[in-house]
Formats: C-alpha cells, sequence, structure tokens
C-alpha cells in the first residue's frame, strides 16, 4: 500500500471554513420563499444554522477521513510521520476535528429545536446567533489543528514513499562513496527524488525489476554517515524507520577514499551501522573499484568481481559489476522473501499437506 499524500486535498484555515459555512447557510436562508413572517424567519434562521453546521461539521470530518489512519499503516510511513512532523501531534489533531464536528451537530441540534418551538421571531434570531458564536468558538478551539495539519501536509507530502509490499534495498556509507551513482545504475528510469524530514539533502528512489520481483532501492544521504553523537532524535527516528524496511542493506566501501573519507572511518561507521539495524541483512561493497591499483580479480572478465578480501566490487562509472551485484542483490533478496510468509486475499485459504483447512 502507498500513501498518496498529494492526494489527501489541503486543509482550510479556521477563518476560511467558517466563511465557507456561513456562506451556504445565507444561500440556504435567501432561497426560503414564504409570505408569512413567523413561518418565513423560523425557516430562514433553522435553514441558516442547519447548513452552516452540516458544511462545517461534514467538512471536518471529511478530513479525518481522508488522512491516512496511522493504525492501518506500514511501520516505515508511521516512523517516518513521527521523525517528520510527531504522530502524537497527527493523532492528536485528527481527533480533535471529529470532537469539533459533533459539538457542532450538538449546537445546531440543540438551536434549530429552540427556533423551531418558539413563535417569538426575535428570539429566532437570536437562536441563530447563539448557534453561529457557538459553531464560531468550537472552530477558533480547532484552529490550530486545522493549521497544524495544513502545514503537515506540506512536510508530508515530500517524504520518501516505499511500497511496503515490495523488497527494499537500502544503500548506505559515507557521504560521497557513490550510493546515488548505483542506484542510477541500478535503476530503470530515473529514481524519484525525495527530501527526509530535516535534511535539505536529496534522497534517491530507484526501482528495477528482477526474477519478477520489483525491488526498490533507497540511498541515505547524511542520515546514516554521520558520527552517532552529532545525530539528532529525529534522525534516529529515520533510521528506525529503515529498520522497519528490512529486506537488505548494501554498505559501499569506497577504498579508493576519493570520496574524502578514509577507509578506516569507513569502517568504523560499518559497525554503527551494523549495531543501528541489527536485524537486517548487511552486504559491504567496494565502490568506484575502477579508481583501485591493483584492479580487483576478474575485473573485466567475470560477473561479479571481487577484492582479495572477498568483497565484491563494482563501478557505477563504468559498469563493471553492476549486473553481478544486482544478481547478488537479488539472492539475498529471495532468501529474506522466502522466510516472509505468503499473503493471500481475505477469504483465500492454503490447504495444509494433511488436507486440513
Ligand atoms: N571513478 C568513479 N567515480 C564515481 C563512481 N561512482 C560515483 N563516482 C563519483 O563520486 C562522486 C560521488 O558520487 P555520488 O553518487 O554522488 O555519491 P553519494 O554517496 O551519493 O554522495 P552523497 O549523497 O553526497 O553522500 C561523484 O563525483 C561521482 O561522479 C565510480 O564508480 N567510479
Ligand atoms: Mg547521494
Amino acid at each position: 500500500m502507498r500513501i498518496r499524500w498529494k492526494g489527501v486535498p489541503t486543509v482550510l484555515f479556521g477563518d476560511e471554513l467558517l466563511d465557507k459555512g456561513f456562506t451556504r447557510g445565507r444561500a440556504a436562508s435567501d432561497r426560503v420563499n414564504e409570505s408569512n413572517r413567523t413561518f418565513r424567519v423560523r425557516k430562514q434562521m433553522s435553514r441558516m444554522v442547519q447548513t452552516s453546521s452540516d458544511t462545517i461539521a461534514e467538512y471536518l470530518l471529511e478530513v479525518v477521513s481522508t488522512w491516512p489512519s496511522l493504525d492501518r499503516m506500514p511501520d516505515f510511513d508511521q516512523s517516518m510521520i513521527e521523525a517528520a512532523v510527531g504522530t502524537d501531534m497527527y493523532r492528536k489533531n485528527l481527533a480533535s476535528l471529529q470532537w469539533a464536528a459533533s459539538q457542532i451537530r450538538v449546537v445546531a441540534s440543540q438551536n434549530v429545536k429552540k427556533i423551531t418551538r418558539t413563535a417569538n421571531v426575535e428570539f429566532m434570531h437570536t437562536c441563530r446567533r447563539e448557534a453561529y458564536g457557538r459553531i464560531s468558538s468550537i472552530v477558533g478551539q480547532v484552529g490550530k489543528g486545522l493549521a497544524w495539519l495544513n502545514e503537515s501536509r506540506e512536510i508530508l507530502k515530500v517524504l520518501p514513499t516505499i511500497h511496503s509490499d515490495e523488497p527494499c534495498v537500502v544503500i548506505t556509507g559515507s557521504p560521497n562513496v557513490g550510493k546515488s551513482a548505483l542506484i542510477r545504475a541500478l535503476s530503470s528510469g530515473e529514481p524519484e527524488v525525495n527530501s527526509y524530514p530535516f535534511t535539505t539533502k536529496q534522497l534517491h528512489v530507484g526501482h528495477f525489476t528482477s526474477h519478477r520481483l520489483k525491488v526498490q532501492l533507497v540511498d541515505t544521504p547524511g542520515l546514516l554517515d554521520r558520527p552517532m553523537i552529532k545525530r539528532n532524535a529525529i534522525e534516529m527516528q529515520a533510521i528506525a524507520a529503515l529498520e522497519h524496511l528490512g529486506s537488505l542493506v548494501l554498505f559501499l566501501l569506497d577504498s579508493s577514499e576519493s570520496g574524502g573519507a578514509s577507509v578506516e572511518e569507513q569502517l568504523n561507521l560499518l559497525e554503527e551501522v551494523k549495531e543501528l539495524l541489527p536485524g537486517t541483512e548487511l552486504l559491504v561493497c567496494i565502490s568506484k573499484a575502477d579508481l583501485l591499483d591493483p584492479l580487483p580479480e576478474g575485473w573485466g572478465d567475470v560477473d561479479v568481481p571481487r577484492t582479495k578480501d572477498g568483497h565484491p566490487a563494482f563501478s557505477a562509472i563504468d559498469g563493471q559489476g553492476v549486473e553481478g551485484l544486482r544478481e547478488l542483490m537479488m539472492e539475498k533478496v529471495m532468501e529474506v522473501q522466502r522466510g516472509t510468509p505468503l499473503t493471500l486475499p481475505e477469504g483465500w485459504y492454503v490447504r495444509d499437506p494433511d488436507g486440513a483447512v
């Protein structure tokens, strides 16, 4: 399942919402055609209250229902939302809209009742004013929540979206080791460019299909490549999100050191990554192998050239080793896939070998 934030409509601010409701209420009252004054005012006032409160309450409930439910979304998306805007606020603000909608309905029905039961035209106006005042105050109370949702939507719609039902390979390593270049080399089509909630760095998400599996590739700029102590809580949260992606982590080691980080620094980072993503399968590969002297064993001849210590090596620039690396990745990915139980559509069962259902 994929969350389509771009499909979630923008959220009105409190005053815009009141405007919308009261304009509809006014229009409904203008349509009243009644010669008896008492009947006319009664109809006008009750329509104003009913129509404006319906418009506002329905709008609020619509926001609640178009926003993806946290409980039903994959762990990765939940963690990303936690890192980007906070899941507590997300829940709290949506719940406040639900509360406001029901309060508005109560205010409307109380006042419509009073308007219907009185023969005093002045009192009808008073009831309508009272209803509008209370509706305004309820909407005022959720005004901050509406503004929060509005702002959050802008943040959430640029978050990386990962299909939780497709395998995902996370490409990591120190800055400048060739992560994005590898994603480009492996992907069919242009990688999608997204951003993490806290960094201006761009995050690439690529795809390819192999062995009938669509595999996603994500890189981690500024996420795993900084020393632990310099990371903030939000970054740690996003790292936790990566844990949920699960299939495989490729750690790129640029042993040419042309990216700026020494091999020692890179190996320290490798140890940290292992600690941070304990349950995830990790494959260490040598990037920019075209810069190595001597070139790895079998360079130009075999599918998977390897360095002396056995690490697969590749060059994203001339393509050497890239296809072999893809196959290696697929072996691991398919291993992980086999470990996950087959999910069947609702109502379908697998017959077990004993014949029981
Ligand atoms: N010679 C050589 N250069 C490479 C190779 N792959 C990447 N580069 C160069 O290394 C530099 C960094 O590559 P990127 O792919 O941007 O590295 P990155 O890890 O995504 O960098 P950040 O996102 O900034 O962490 C660029 O100048 C690339 O041209 C390679 O296989 N061989
Ligand atoms: Mg990059």
